[in-house]
């Protein structure tokens, strides 16, 4: 098992409608670990920087809008592709695209409100986990349950 980590984010739209312990649950369930979370608004500056990447597109006003727009449910997951494993059970951008069985798929029905973000390769990873935690609150312990979800 070769540990990689993930940044994983429940968004305002997701908390409203309380569905941060059902999307925490999935992942927990899977065999993701926990190694942080926090519970915060994002300020416009972090937002911005965290969207860098589609700065200049029709929806970039209202997407800056929407995430700091309430609470947000920030976490780091870590696991063998945590990356991939996690993005494949939000499910595509647009939920109405996305298969039911994933969070987007069976919770969300537009593009503009669809409940997750998550880390789109572990470059990025690296880069949304720096943005939204310091060092020393990745938590590292030995989770007793890896011997039962990994060989
Ligand atoms: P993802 O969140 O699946 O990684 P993304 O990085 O392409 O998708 O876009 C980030 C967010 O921006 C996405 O979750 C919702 C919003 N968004 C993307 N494309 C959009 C569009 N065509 N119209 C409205 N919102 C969009
Ligand atoms: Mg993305």
């Amino acid at each position: 098992m070769a540990a990689e980590q993930t940044y994983l984010m429940v968004k305002p739209d997701g908390v409203q409608r309380g569905l941060c312990g059902d999307i925490i649950s999935r992942f927990e369930k899977r065999g993701l670990k926990i190694v942080a979370m926090k519970f915060t608004v994002i300020k416009k500056e972090t937002a911005e920087n965290h969207y860098g990447e589609h700065k200049g597109k029709g929806f970039y006003d209202s997407l800056i809008s929407y995430i700091t727009s309430g609470p947000v449910l920030a976490m780091v997951l870590e696991g063998d592709n945590a990356v991939s494993v996690c993005r494949n059970m939000m499910g595509k951008t647009n939920p109405q695209e996305a298969p039911v069985g994933t969070i987007r798929g069976d919770f969300a029905m537009v593009t503009g409100m669809n409940l997750i973000h998550g880390s789109d390769s572990p470059e990025s990873a690296k880069r949304e986990i720096s943005l939204f935690f310091r060092p020393e609150e990745l938590v590292a312990y030995k989770r007793t349950a890896d011997e039962w979800i990994y060989e």
